[in-house]
C-alpha cells in the first residue's frame, strides 16, 4: 500500500553558521523531490513550508554567548513540532526537508508522542549529542538527539510540552567519524549501538542495516529515519555545512534506503543540512531526490 506522504519544509538556518540551509527545502522541491516520490506511485501532499522567525542578518552573523540563536530555534521548534504532529494525527508518512539538524528536535517531538517506544536511526556524521557544556562551537544542530533524549537547555528538551522523546537503547548512530569527546564518553556511558564508517568498513553497508533492523525491530513501534546529508562523502555530496572525509558512499547509501524500505518498519524522515550555496549547482538536492527515489520503493529493474 503506498503512504500519503506529507512534505513538510523546515527552512532553519539558526542551528549553525552557514546561511543557505534554510534554502534547503525549496531547493530539493525545484530539483524534483515531489515528482520523483509521485512517480514511485505514492500520494503526495506538500505541506509548503513551516513559519520561521526573522532572520537578523547582523544577529546571525554576530558572536554570541551560550547556545546560538536559542530564541529563534525554539520558536521555529514548535512550529514545526505542530506541523507534525498534525500530519501525524492524520495518519500520513512525515517527510520533513531542512534546514539544518536542529530541527528535528521540534520534528521527532511531533512523531514520537503518537508511540510508546519511538526507534531513530540516526545516519549523519556526527552524533548531534552535545549539551552546552560538551559543544565546542554553541550551535545547536550538534545537540539536538540529546535533548531528545532529555538533557540540556530545558525549553528545548520540552519542545511540544513533554520530555524524554527518545530513550539511548532506541537509537542506532550510522556514518560516525566525527564525535567530540563528550559525545564518546556519553554514548559509552547508557550504551548507543553506534556504527561508525571504521564498522561500515569491516560489517559492509548491507549487514549494518540488517543489524540495526534487528536491534530496533521487537523494541519499538515505529523507526524514525534522521538522514543528514554528511553521512556522505564530501567527495561525492559537497553541499552541506560541516563535511568530514571518509563518509558513506552514494551506492552505499542507496543500499540502506532500499533496505529500509523493505523493512517497512519506518514511519517518518527528516532529511537535514543540505546546504544549496555551498554546493555546485546543487549536486547534492538532486543526490538526496536520488536516495529518497529508493527510500520510497524506486525499483532499478
Ligand atoms: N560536534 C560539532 C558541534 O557540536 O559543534 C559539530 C556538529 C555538526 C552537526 C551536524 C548536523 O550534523
Ligand atoms: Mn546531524
Ligand atoms: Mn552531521
Ligand atoms: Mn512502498
Amino acid at each position: 500500500m503506498n503512504k500519503q506522504i506529507e512534505i513538510i519544509g523546515a527552512p532553519t538556518a539558526f542551528g549553525q553558521r552557514k546561511l543557505g540551509v534554510n534554502f534547503g527545502p525549496d531547493a530539493l522541491r525545484y530539483a524534483g523531490l515531489i515528482e520523483r516520490i509521485e512517480d514511485i506511485g505514492h500520494e503526495v501532499i506538500d505541506k509548503g513550508n513551516v513559519e520561521s522567525p526573522e532572520l537578523n542578518m547582523k544577529k546571525y552573523k554576530g558572536e554570541q554567548e551560550g547556545l546560538r540563536n536559542l530564541d529563534e530555534v525554539i520558536t521555529f521548534s514548535n512550529n514545526l513540532y505542530e506541523a507534525v504532529n498534525e500530519t501525524k494525527e492524520r495518519g500520513n508518512f512525515p517527510l520533513i526537508l531542512g534546514g539544518d539538524h536542529s530541527l528535528s528536535i521540534g520534528s521527532i517531538a511531533g512523531i514520537s508522542k503518537h508511540y510508546e517506544n519511538l526507534g531513530v536511526i540516526w545516519y549523519d556524521a556526527h552524533g548531534d549529542l552535545n549539551t552546552l557544556d560538551s559543544s565546542p562551537s554553541g550551535n545547536i544542530h550538534g545537540m539536538p538527539l540529546r535533548a531528545l533524549i532529555g538533557d540540556g537547555d530545558e525549553q528545548l528538551v520540552n519542545i511540544g510540552g513533554y520530555k524524554n522523546k527518545v530513550k539511548p537503547e532506541n537509537i542506532v548512530l550510522i556514518g560516525m567519524r566525527d564525535l567530540d569527546d563528550g559525545e564518546k564518553q556519553y554514548i559509552k556511558e547508557v550504551g548507543i549501538h553506534t556504527y561508525t564508517m571504521a564498522d561500515i568498513d569491516k560489517l559492509g553497508m548491507d549487514k549494518v542495516i540488517h543489524e540495526t533492523i534487528d536491534y530496533l525491530k521487537d523494541k519499538t513501534d515505529g523507526i524514525h529515519l534522521s538522514l543528514d546529508v554528511d553521512a556522505l562523502d564530501p567527495v561525492e555530496t559537497p553541499g552541506t555545512g560541516t563535511t568530514v572525509p571518509g563518509g558513506v558512499t552514494y551506492r552505499e547509501s542507496h543500499l540502506a534506503m532500499e533496505l529500509l524500505h523493505e523493512s517497512k518498519l519506518i514511519v517518518s524522515a527528516d532529511l537535514v543540512e543540505v546546504n544549496p550555496l555551498i554546493d555546485e549547482y546543487n549536486k547534492t538536492a538532486y543526490q538526496a531526490i536520488g536516495l529518497m527515489g529508493s527510500f520510497f520503493g524506486e525499483k532499478l529493474l
